[in-house]
Protein backbone atom coordinates (compact mmCIF):
# COMPACT_ATOMS: atom_id res chain seq x y z
CA UNK A 1 0.00 0.00 0.00
CA UNK A 2 1.51 3.62 -0.53
CA UNK A 3 -0.08 5.36 2.11
CA UNK A 4 1.19 5.95 5.09
CA UNK A 5 -0.70 6.37 8.52
CA UNK A 6 1.63 8.88 10.61
CA UNK A 7 0.08 9.11 13.99
CA UNK A 8 2.92 10.77 15.79
CA UNK A 9 0.65 13.63 16.19
CA UNK A 10 -1.81 12.20 18.82
CA UNK A 11 0.35 12.79 22.11
CA UNK A 12 0.42 16.54 21.30
CA UNK A 13 -3.61 16.81 20.10
CA UNK A 14 -4.70 14.74 23.07
CA UNK A 15 -2.60 16.99 25.44
CA UNK A 16 -4.42 19.99 24.22
CA UNK A 17 -7.55 20.80 26.66
CA UNK A 18 -10.41 19.85 25.06
CA UNK A 19 -12.22 23.50 25.10
CA UNK A 20 -8.60 24.87 23.07
CA UNK A 21 -9.72 21.80 20.16
CA UNK A 22 -13.08 22.41 20.35
CA UNK A 23 -11.70 26.19 19.27
CA UNK A 24 -10.87 24.74 16.00
CA UNK A 25 -14.16 23.23 15.49
CA UNK A 26 -16.02 26.56 15.81
CA UNK A 27 -13.64 28.03 13.65
CA UNK A 28 -14.07 25.11 11.08
CA UNK A 29 -18.02 25.42 11.52
CA UNK A 30 -17.50 29.50 10.67
CA UNK A 31 -15.46 28.60 7.61
CA UNK A 32 -17.90 26.11 6.28
CA UNK A 33 -20.80 29.25 7.18
CA UNK A 34 -18.69 31.62 4.96
CA UNK A 35 -18.22 28.71 1.70
CA UNK A 36 -21.37 27.27 2.48
CA UNK A 37 -22.44 27.92 -1.01
CA UNK A 38 -19.74 27.22 -2.45
CA UNK A 39 -18.96 23.75 -1.20
CA UNK A 40 -22.65 22.82 -1.53
CA UNK A 41 -21.91 23.45 -5.34
CA UNK A 42 -18.84 20.88 -5.14
CA UNK A 43 -21.64 18.38 -3.14
CA UNK A 44 -23.91 18.82 -6.29
CA UNK A 45 -21.08 18.26 -9.24
CA UNK A 46 -20.04 15.34 -7.31
CA UNK A 47 -23.30 13.84 -5.70
CA UNK A 48 -25.84 15.25 -7.95
CA UNK A 49 -27.91 16.38 -4.93
CA UNK A 50 -30.00 19.45 -5.80
CA UNK A 51 -28.45 22.65 -4.84
CA UNK A 52 -30.64 22.91 -2.35
CA UNK A 53 -30.59 20.03 -0.51
CA UNK A 54 -26.30 20.37 -0.89
CA UNK A 55 -26.58 23.68 1.01
CA UNK A 56 -29.03 22.35 3.43
CA UNK A 57 -26.56 18.94 3.87
CA UNK A 58 -23.51 22.00 4.72
CA UNK A 59 -25.73 23.31 7.64
CA UNK A 60 -26.03 19.71 8.92
CA UNK A 61 -22.23 19.76 9.11
CA UNK A 62 -22.22 23.00 10.69
CA UNK A 63 -24.99 22.58 13.14
CA UNK A 64 -22.69 19.60 13.99
CA UNK A 65 -19.56 21.86 14.42
CA UNK A 66 -21.29 23.98 16.89
CA UNK A 67 -22.46 21.38 19.16
CA UNK A 68 -19.02 19.52 19.04
CA UNK A 69 -17.62 22.39 19.80
CA UNK A 70 -19.93 22.94 22.69
CA UNK A 71 -18.91 19.54 23.77
CA UNK A 72 -15.57 20.46 24.82
CA UNK A 73 -16.60 22.46 27.81
CA UNK A 74 -18.71 19.82 28.76
CA UNK A 75 -17.37 15.52 27.71
CA UNK A 76 -19.63 15.60 31.28
CA UNK A 77 -18.70 12.60 33.34
CA UNK A 78 -19.99 11.63 37.09
CA UNK A 79 -18.51 12.29 40.30
CA UNK A 80 -20.19 10.03 43.04
CA UNK A 81 -20.40 8.97 46.56
CA UNK A 82 -17.80 6.04 47.18
CA UNK A 83 -18.99 3.53 49.40
CA UNK A 84 -16.40 3.85 51.90
CA UNK A 85 -15.24 7.14 53.90
CA UNK A 86 -12.74 9.41 53.14
CA UNK A 87 -12.45 8.07 49.24
CA UNK A 88 -13.38 10.19 46.00
CA UNK A 89 -15.12 8.35 42.75
CA UNK A 90 -15.70 10.07 39.42
CA UNK A 91 -14.75 9.51 35.57
CA UNK A 92 -13.24 11.53 32.69
CA UNK A 93 -13.46 10.45 28.73
CA UNK A 94 -10.26 9.83 27.81
CA UNK A 95 -9.55 9.53 23.60
CA UNK A 96 -9.19 5.74 22.17
CA UNK A 97 -6.35 7.26 19.74
CA UNK A 98 -6.87 6.31 16.29
CA UNK A 99 -10.24 6.44 14.72
CA UNK A 100 -10.70 5.30 11.13
CA UNK A 101 -13.61 7.26 9.46
CA UNK A 102 -15.06 5.30 6.22
CA UNK A 103 -17.95 7.33 5.01
CA UNK A 104 -20.30 7.02 2.10
CA UNK A 105 -21.00 9.21 -1.19
CA UNK A 106 -24.41 10.18 -0.19
CA UNK A 107 -23.93 13.33 2.48
CA UNK A 108 -20.53 13.62 1.36
CA UNK A 109 -19.91 16.70 3.82
CA UNK A 110 -22.63 16.30 6.66
CA UNK A 111 -21.29 11.79 7.91
CA UNK A 112 -18.00 12.79 7.84
CA UNK A 113 -18.32 15.54 10.11
CA UNK A 114 -20.44 13.59 12.43
CA UNK A 115 -17.60 11.42 12.82
CA UNK A 116 -14.60 13.76 12.38
CA UNK A 117 -15.91 16.53 14.85
CA UNK A 118 -16.73 14.47 18.32
CA UNK A 119 -13.37 11.93 17.58
CA UNK A 120 -11.18 15.12 17.32
CA UNK A 121 -12.81 17.21 20.21
CA UNK A 122 -12.17 14.06 21.88
CA UNK A 123 -8.44 14.32 21.05
CA UNK A 124 -8.41 11.15 18.91
CA UNK A 125 -6.58 12.09 15.33
CA UNK A 126 -8.72 10.61 12.19
CA UNK A 127 -8.29 8.53 9.77
CA UNK A 128 -10.60 9.28 7.16
CA UNK A 129 -11.37 7.03 4.11
CA UNK A 130 -14.15 9.04 2.04
CA UNK A 131 -16.10 7.40 -0.47
CA UNK A 132 -14.54 7.47 -4.16
CA UNK A 133 -17.45 9.14 -5.62
CA UNK A 134 -16.73 12.14 -3.57
CA UNK A 135 -12.94 12.90 -3.50
CA UNK A 136 -13.59 16.75 -4.06
CA UNK A 137 -15.89 17.40 -1.16
CA UNK A 138 -13.36 15.26 1.03
CA UNK A 139 -10.34 17.46 -0.49
CA UNK A 140 -12.72 20.43 0.28
CA UNK A 141 -13.70 19.50 3.97
CA UNK A 142 -9.71 18.28 4.93
CA UNK A 143 -8.89 22.10 3.49
CA UNK A 144 -11.30 24.10 5.55
CA UNK A 145 -9.87 21.96 9.20
CA UNK A 146 -6.47 22.85 8.26
CA UNK A 147 -7.11 26.47 7.41
CA UNK A 148 -8.75 26.90 11.05
CA UNK A 149 -5.84 25.76 12.09
CA UNK A 150 -6.16 22.11 12.90
CA UNK A 151 -2.23 20.89 13.46
CA UNK A 152 -1.26 18.48 10.59
CA UNK A 153 -2.12 14.83 10.43
CA UNK A 154 -4.51 15.55 13.31
CA UNK A 155 -7.10 14.69 10.09
CA UNK A 156 -5.47 12.67 7.21
CA UNK A 157 -7.49 11.78 4.63
CA UNK A 158 -6.75 8.44 2.46
CA UNK A 159 -8.17 9.07 -0.97
CA UNK A 160 -9.47 5.51 -2.74
CA UNK A 161 -11.55 2.55 -3.17
CA UNK A 162 -12.60 0.06 -0.46
CA UNK A 163 -8.74 -1.82 -0.46
CA UNK A 164 -7.77 1.92 0.99
CA UNK A 165 -10.47 1.62 3.65
CA UNK A 166 -9.44 -2.58 4.08
CA UNK A 167 -6.12 -1.17 4.58
CA UNK A 168 -6.96 0.89 7.60
CA UNK A 169 -9.63 -1.28 9.45
CA UNK A 170 -6.09 -3.67 9.35
CA UNK A 171 -3.79 -1.11 10.33
CA UNK A 172 -2.32 -2.19 13.65
CA UNK A 173 -2.32 1.86 14.69
CA UNK A 174 -6.01 2.30 14.09
CA UNK A 175 -7.82 1.60 17.53
CA UNK A 176 -11.65 2.55 16.35
CA UNK A 177 -13.17 2.22 13.12
CA UNK A 178 -16.66 4.15 12.44
CA UNK A 179 -18.40 3.15 9.14
CA UNK A 180 -21.34 4.41 7.16
CA UNK A 181 -21.98 1.99 3.88
CA UNK A 182 -23.70 -1.02 3.20
CA UNK A 183 -24.63 -3.97 5.39
CA UNK A 184 -22.29 -6.32 3.21
CA UNK A 185 -19.45 -3.93 3.53
CA UNK A 186 -20.17 -2.99 7.23
CA UNK A 187 -20.08 -7.03 8.10
CA UNK A 188 -17.18 -7.42 6.58
CA UNK A 189 -15.33 -4.19 8.72
CA UNK A 190 -17.52 -5.65 11.80
CA UNK A 191 -15.55 -9.02 11.05
CA UNK A 192 -12.22 -8.10 10.95
CA UNK A 193 -12.42 -5.53 14.11
CA UNK A 194 -13.80 -8.45 15.63
CA UNK A 195 -10.36 -10.61 15.06
CA UNK A 196 -8.41 -7.87 16.08
CA UNK A 197 -10.48 -6.35 18.90
CA UNK A 198 -10.94 -3.44 17.75
CA UNK A 199 -13.63 -1.25 18.53
CA UNK A 200 -16.40 -0.45 15.48
CA UNK A 201 -19.38 1.31 15.27
CA UNK A 202 -21.49 0.97 12.29
CA UNK A 203 -24.71 2.58 10.22
CA UNK A 204 -25.89 0.48 7.74
CA UNK A 205 -28.72 2.01 6.37
CA UNK A 206 -32.55 1.20 7.13
CA UNK A 207 -35.63 0.18 5.09
CA UNK A 208 -37.82 2.66 7.01
CA UNK A 209 -41.85 2.91 6.89
CA UNK A 210 -44.42 5.44 7.21
CA UNK A 211 -47.54 4.15 8.89
CA UNK A 212 -50.20 6.41 7.67
CA UNK A 213 -53.52 5.89 10.29
CA UNK A 214 -57.42 6.24 8.83
CA UNK A 215 -57.50 9.30 11.43
CA UNK A 216 -54.37 11.05 9.54
CA UNK A 217 -54.18 14.38 8.09
CA UNK A 218 -53.65 12.58 4.44
CA UNK A 219 -52.20 15.89 2.93
CA UNK A 220 -49.68 15.91 5.21
CA UNK A 221 -48.92 12.32 5.04
CA UNK A 222 -48.67 12.72 1.68
CA UNK A 223 -46.04 15.61 1.74
CA UNK A 224 -43.86 13.65 4.20
CA UNK A 225 -44.17 10.67 2.07
CA UNK A 226 -43.31 12.04 -0.98
CA UNK A 227 -40.58 14.09 0.59
CA UNK A 228 -39.20 11.03 2.58
CA UNK A 229 -39.51 8.74 -0.27
CA UNK A 230 -37.73 10.79 -3.21
CA UNK A 231 -36.28 13.34 -1.63
CA UNK A 232 -32.53 13.29 -2.81
CA UNK A 233 -33.47 10.71 -5.50
CA UNK A 234 -34.11 8.18 -2.03
CA UNK A 235 -30.25 7.68 -1.49
CA UNK A 236 -30.86 8.14 2.11
CA UNK A 237 -30.31 5.63 4.91
CA UNK A 238 -33.30 7.33 6.08
CA UNK A 239 -35.09 7.19 2.77
CA UNK A 240 -38.96 6.39 3.20
CA UNK A 241 -38.67 2.65 0.98
CA UNK A 242 -42.72 1.29 2.51
CA UNK A 243 -45.98 3.10 3.11
CA UNK A 244 -47.92 1.02 5.64
CA UNK A 245 -51.34 2.48 4.87
CA UNK A 246 -54.32 1.86 7.08
CA UNK A 247 -57.13 -0.46 4.81
CA UNK A 248 -59.77 2.39 5.08
CA UNK A 249 -57.93 5.17 3.38
CA UNK A 250 -55.96 2.97 1.33
CA UNK A 251 -57.64 4.18 -1.96
CA UNK A 252 -57.66 7.40 -1.36
CA UNK A 253 -53.85 7.79 -0.21
CA UNK A 254 -52.96 5.63 -2.84
CA UNK A 255 -54.64 8.02 -5.06
CA UNK A 256 -52.86 10.85 -3.87
CA UNK A 257 -49.61 9.97 -4.10
CA UNK A 258 -49.88 8.70 -7.49
CA UNK A 259 -50.65 12.29 -8.37
CA UNK A 260 -48.04 13.91 -6.32
CA UNK A 261 -45.27 11.58 -7.97
CA UNK A 262 -46.46 11.63 -11.49
CA UNK A 263 -45.52 15.58 -10.68
CA UNK A 264 -42.23 15.08 -10.26
CA UNK A 265 -38.80 14.63 -11.87
CA UNK A 266 -36.23 13.46 -9.58
CA UNK A 267 -32.60 13.83 -10.09
CA UNK A 268 -29.41 11.55 -11.69
CA UNK A 269 -28.89 8.63 -9.54
CA UNK A 270 -24.95 8.37 -8.19
CA UNK A 271 -24.27 5.85 -11.11
CA UNK A 272 -26.43 4.20 -13.95
CA UNK A 273 -25.95 0.78 -12.49
CA UNK A 274 -27.91 2.42 -9.23
CA UNK A 275 -30.97 3.09 -11.79
CA UNK A 276 -30.45 -0.27 -13.45
CA UNK A 277 -30.53 -1.65 -9.84
CA UNK A 278 -33.71 -0.29 -8.77
CA UNK A 279 -35.49 -1.22 -12.27
CA UNK A 280 -34.08 -4.98 -10.96
CA UNK A 281 -36.34 -5.21 -8.06
CA UNK A 282 -39.26 -3.51 -9.58
CA UNK A 283 -39.18 -6.24 -12.00
CA UNK A 284 -38.18 -8.96 -10.19
CA UNK A 285 -41.81 -7.33 -7.72
CA UNK A 286 -44.00 -7.21 -10.92
CA UNK A 287 -43.20 -10.64 -11.77
CA UNK A 288 -44.08 -11.78 -8.28
CA UNK A 289 -47.37 -10.18 -8.70
CA UNK A 290 -46.49 -6.33 -7.70
CA UNK A 291 -48.14 -3.46 -9.95
CA UNK A 292 -46.37 -0.81 -10.76
CA UNK A 293 -48.26 2.59 -10.30
CA UNK A 294 -45.68 5.19 -11.77
CA UNK A 295 -42.66 5.14 -14.24
CA UNK A 296 -40.10 7.07 -12.44
CA UNK A 297 -39.71 7.60 -9.49
CA UNK A 298 -41.74 4.42 -8.51
CA UNK A 299 -44.70 3.05 -6.54
CA UNK A 300 -45.53 0.03 -6.50
CA UNK A 301 -48.81 -2.01 -4.74
CA UNK A 302 -49.95 -5.52 -4.57
CA UNK A 303 -46.38 -6.22 -2.71
CA UNK A 304 -46.49 -8.51 -0.21
CA UNK A 305 -44.25 -7.91 2.75
CA UNK A 306 -41.38 -10.69 2.46
CA UNK A 307 -40.37 -9.60 -1.26
CA UNK A 308 -37.42 -8.60 -1.57
CA UNK A 309 -38.32 -5.04 -2.36
CA UNK A 310 -40.10 -4.65 0.59
CA UNK A 311 -37.36 -6.07 2.72
CA UNK A 312 -33.84 -5.13 0.98
CA UNK A 313 -32.52 -1.64 1.23
CA UNK A 314 -32.60 -0.12 -2.40
CA UNK A 315 -31.07 2.66 -2.31
CA UNK A 316 -33.07 4.37 -4.69
CA UNK A 317 -36.35 5.88 -5.49
CA UNK A 318 -38.55 3.17 -4.98
CA UNK A 319 -41.36 2.97 -2.58
CA UNK A 320 -43.91 -0.05 -1.74
CA UNK A 321 -47.22 0.62 -0.18
CA UNK A 322 -48.72 -2.50 2.04
CA UNK A 323 -51.78 -2.53 3.31
CA UNK A 324 -52.54 -3.23 7.27
CA UNK A 325 -55.85 -4.00 8.60
CA UNK A 326 -55.27 -3.20 12.39
CA UNK A 327 -52.59 -1.54 14.24
CA UNK A 328 -51.20 -5.16 15.21
CA UNK A 329 -50.51 -6.12 11.60
CA UNK A 330 -49.41 -2.63 10.85
CA UNK A 331 -46.61 -2.94 13.51
CA UNK A 332 -45.67 -6.33 12.63
CA UNK A 333 -44.75 -5.34 9.27
CA UNK A 334 -42.86 -2.26 9.91
CA UNK A 335 -40.88 -4.43 12.57
CA UNK A 336 -40.59 -7.08 10.43
CA UNK A 337 -37.63 -6.27 8.15
CA UNK A 338 -33.75 -6.65 9.01
CA UNK A 339 -33.23 -3.11 9.40
CA UNK A 340 -34.28 -0.80 11.96
CA UNK A 341 -33.49 2.73 11.06
CA UNK A 342 -36.22 5.14 11.08
CA UNK A 343 -40.13 4.46 11.39
CA UNK A 344 -42.67 7.03 11.26
CA UNK A 345 -46.44 7.10 11.91
CA UNK A 346 -48.97 9.95 10.54
CA UNK A 347 -52.29 9.68 13.13
CA UNK A 348 -54.44 12.61 14.86
CA UNK A 349 -54.93 10.00 17.65
CA UNK A 350 -52.30 11.32 20.89
CA UNK A 351 -52.85 7.47 22.12
CA UNK A 352 -51.58 5.79 19.16
CA UNK A 353 -48.60 7.90 18.84
CA UNK A 354 -47.90 7.04 22.40
CA UNK A 355 -48.17 3.76 21.75
CA UNK A 356 -46.09 3.86 18.27
CA UNK A 357 -43.09 5.19 20.17
CA UNK A 358 -42.95 1.94 22.25
CA UNK A 359 -43.56 -0.53 19.65
CA UNK A 360 -41.81 0.70 16.91
CA UNK A 361 -38.51 -0.81 16.54
CA UNK A 362 -36.14 1.19 15.34
CA UNK A 363 -33.36 3.69 16.33
CA UNK A 364 -35.30 6.79 15.02
CA UNK A 365 -39.54 7.35 15.83
CA UNK A 366 -41.23 10.23 13.74
CA UNK A 367 -44.36 10.99 14.22
CA UNK A 368 -46.47 12.97 12.25
CA UNK A 369 -43.17 13.56 10.57
CA UNK A 370 -41.47 11.82 7.51
CA UNK A 371 -38.52 9.68 7.50
CA UNK A 372 -35.39 11.64 7.34
CA UNK A 373 -34.98 14.87 8.91
CA UNK A 374 -32.47 14.06 11.91
CA UNK A 375 -30.80 16.66 13.74
CA UNK A 376 -27.47 16.48 14.99
CA UNK A 377 -27.81 17.51 18.92
CA UNK A 378 -29.71 13.60 19.05
CA UNK A 379 -28.15 10.17 18.65
CA UNK A 380 -28.89 8.65 14.92
CA UNK A 381 -28.66 5.32 14.29
CA UNK A 382 -30.73 1.61 15.33
CA UNK A 383 -30.81 -1.87 16.12
CA UNK A 384 -30.56 -4.90 13.61
CA UNK A 385 -28.79 -4.83 10.56
CA UNK A 386 -28.41 -0.86 10.54
CA UNK A 387 -25.91 -0.97 13.43
CA UNK A 388 -24.71 -2.87 16.45
CA UNK A 389 -24.81 -0.54 19.04
CA UNK A 390 -23.60 2.30 18.90
CA UNK A 391 -24.96 6.22 17.79
CA UNK A 392 -23.98 8.74 15.62
CA UNK A 393 -24.28 12.50 16.39
CA UNK A 394 -25.42 13.63 20.08
CA UNK A 395 -24.05 13.25 23.27
CA UNK A 396 -24.14 8.86 22.52
CA UNK A 397 -21.75 10.01 19.55
CA UNK A 398 -19.30 10.53 22.42
CA UNK A 399 -19.09 6.98 23.63
CA UNK A 400 -17.99 5.69 20.18
CA UNK A 401 -14.94 7.81 20.07
CA UNK A 402 -13.81 8.13 24.34
CA UNK A 403 -12.73 5.46 27.00
CA UNK A 404 -14.22 6.01 30.12
CA UNK A 405 -11.38 6.48 33.30
CA UNK A 406 -12.83 5.62 36.30
CA UNK A 407 -10.67 7.49 39.22
CA UNK A 408 -11.05 6.60 42.93
CA UNK A 409 -8.79 8.87 45.72
CA UNK A 410 -8.56 7.28 48.75
CA UNK A 411 -7.80 9.92 51.20
CA UNK A 412 -8.39 7.90 54.37
CA UNK A 413 -4.38 7.28 54.96
CA UNK A 414 -5.07 3.70 55.46
CA UNK A 415 -6.08 0.63 53.90
CA UNK A 416 -9.82 0.35 52.74
CA UNK A 417 -11.60 -2.75 51.53
CA UNK A 418 -14.32 -2.20 49.31
CA UNK A 419 -17.19 -4.37 49.79
CA UNK A 420 -15.25 -5.84 53.36
CA UNK A 421 -14.94 -2.82 55.29
CA UNK A 422 -18.45 -1.86 56.29
C1 LIG B 1 -27.79 9.33 5.74
O1 LIG B 1 -28.62 9.13 4.87
O2 LIG B 1 -26.72 8.69 5.73
O3 LIG B 1 -32.25 12.48 8.61
C2 LIG B 1 -27.94 10.33 6.82
C3 LIG B 1 -31.64 12.62 7.55
C4 LIG B 1 -30.27 13.27 7.59
C5 LIG B 1 -29.19 12.27 7.75
C6 LIG B 1 -29.15 11.20 6.71
N1 LIG B 1 -30.24 14.24 8.66
O4 LIG B 1 -32.07 12.24 6.48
Amino acid sequence: MMFTLDVSALPDWRAIPAPRRAEILYRVAERLRERQTELAKVITDEVGKSAEEAWAEVQEAIDSGYYMAGEGRRCFGITTPSELPNKFAMTVREPVGVVAAITAWNFPIAVPAWKIFPALVLGNIVAWKPSEHAPRCAMALREIFLAAGLPANVLQLFLGDASVGRWLVEHPAVDVVSFTGSATNGREVAATCGRLGKRCALELGGKNAIIVWEDADLELAVDGIIWSAFGTAGQRCTSCSRVIVHEPIREPLTQMLIKRTQQLSVGRLIHPRARERCERYVADAVAAGARRLTDWPVLLDQVTPQMPVAQEEIFGPVCVILPARDWEEAVRINNDVPYGLVSALYTRDVNRAFRAMRELRSGLVYINAGTIGSEVHLPFGGPRVTGNGWREAGPAALDTYSEWKTIYVDFSGRLQRAQMDR
